[in-house]
């Protein structure tokens, strides 16, 4: 029988341990890299790539320590912090990212948790008013709790993105202001309010394998799975205590992404952070190992990306087109 053709709940495993991981991790490239294309075109169309545009909608200041961060006001990165944006100046922005190709829209803000209030009420519109713009509207914003995740849901959010970052064991050597149980507290809200989950995390911190392989453990014994994996490289910034870390290897991030991808099949697996620092050739290999989605823009939330032109040119450059937004969720 062929094994592509098996029921998707036949091929998705809930129940990886992290010595079975790393082994996928460390295969030969070659043949890592056949197993994941395999995984890949079993459910995702091969030559899409959903084209993400970030914007920072509340920037720096941030009470958490989160040592990879330059908003954290536990650091002192040389950022001008920033109060929430508009509601209107948030959906000009939506609109020109959708003109020019993008078709989700994630807004991001440097805050520890929702708080109740007009700020999170102007969040909840600018969620409505992207939904509408007939782009996938994703939202970062801390932890939140189930009614919160509950009206985002009502406002038609598609997505909230909530990184576990590194592994549970590795997790304290990063952040002390909070605990790895409470990302997973606010990845179920999120889930129970029936917005698809966004979690994914950083290579570059001095983490090993092993903690890499653990944090995707993590993701990939949730039921359902997330439905967006975000993979970044650190983007070492001066005056974080991990501005002095080496920058990671492109085949470390080509690694991880095909280990991804044969953990989590259905998932996006999104190329995120770190790209100014790799080759086109190093960013094709990551689409082979099953990353579809790039974060598309100048800016990603406080610290550059490519430029549009030369990605919209890499794309034509591999035969590649960005994928179509999934309907709005109703509401
Ligand atoms: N404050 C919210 C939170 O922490 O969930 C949302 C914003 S926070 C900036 C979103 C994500 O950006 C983090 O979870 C982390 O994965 C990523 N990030 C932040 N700084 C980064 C850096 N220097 N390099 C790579 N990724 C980074
Ligand atoms: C994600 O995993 N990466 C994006 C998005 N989700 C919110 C953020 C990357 C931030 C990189 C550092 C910065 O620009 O401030
Ligand atoms: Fe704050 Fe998020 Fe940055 Fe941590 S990652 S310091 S929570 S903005």
């Amino acid at each position: 029988m062929d094994p592509l053709a098996l029921e998707d709940s036949d091929l998705i495993r809930h129940d990886w341990q992290v010595d079975e991981v790393v082994a996928v991790h460390n295969t030969p490239l070659m043949e890592l890299l056949y197993r994941a294309q395999q995984v890949h075109r079993a459910h995702h169309e091969p030559n899409a790539v959903q084209l993400c545009s970030l914007l920072s909608i509340k920037t720096g200041a941030c009470s958490e320590d989160c040592g990879y961060c330059p908003q954290s006001a536990h650091h002192s990165a040389d950022l001008g912090p920033e109060g929430l944006m508009d509601v209107e100046a948030v959906l000009s922005t939506a609109e020109r990212a959708r003109d020019a190709g993008a078709s989700r829209f994630c807004m991001g803000a440097a805050w520890r948790e929702v708080r109740d209030g007009p700020a999170f009420d102007n969040v909840v519109e600018m969620v409505r008013g992207v939904s509408k713009l007939g782009m996938e509207a994703c939202v970062t914003l801390g932890m939140l709790n189930a009614d919160q995740a509950k009206r985002l849901a009502d406002a038609g959010l598609k997505s909230y993105n909530h990184n576990l970052d590194t592994s549970r064991e590795y997790y304290e050597l990063i952040i002390t202001t909070r605990r790895f149980e409470d990302r997973l507290n606010t990845l179920q809200h999120v889930r129970d309010a029936g917005v698809t989950v966004c979690s994914g995390g950083i290579l570059g911190m001095g983490e090993s394998i092993e903690d890499r392989c653990s944090m995707l453990c993590t993701l990939a014994s949730m039921n359902p799975q997330p439905e967006s994996v975000p993979i970044n490289a650190l983007v070492a910034v001066e005056g974080t205590p991990l501005a002095d870390r080496p920058p990671v290897d492109p085949l470390e991030m080509v690694r991880a992404i095909a280990t991804t991808r044969i953990l989590m099949p259905k998932a996006m697996v999104r190329l995120s952070a770190g790209r100014t620092d790799m080759s086109r050739e190093a960013q094709v290999l990551c689409f082979m190992a099953g990353a579809n989605s790039l974060f598309y823009g100048e800016k990603l939330l406080t610290t550059p990306n490519p430029d549009a032109d030369d990605d919209r040119a890499l794309l034509d450059a591999i035969g590649a087109h960005a994928l179509e937004p999934s309907p709005a969720p109703t509401c």
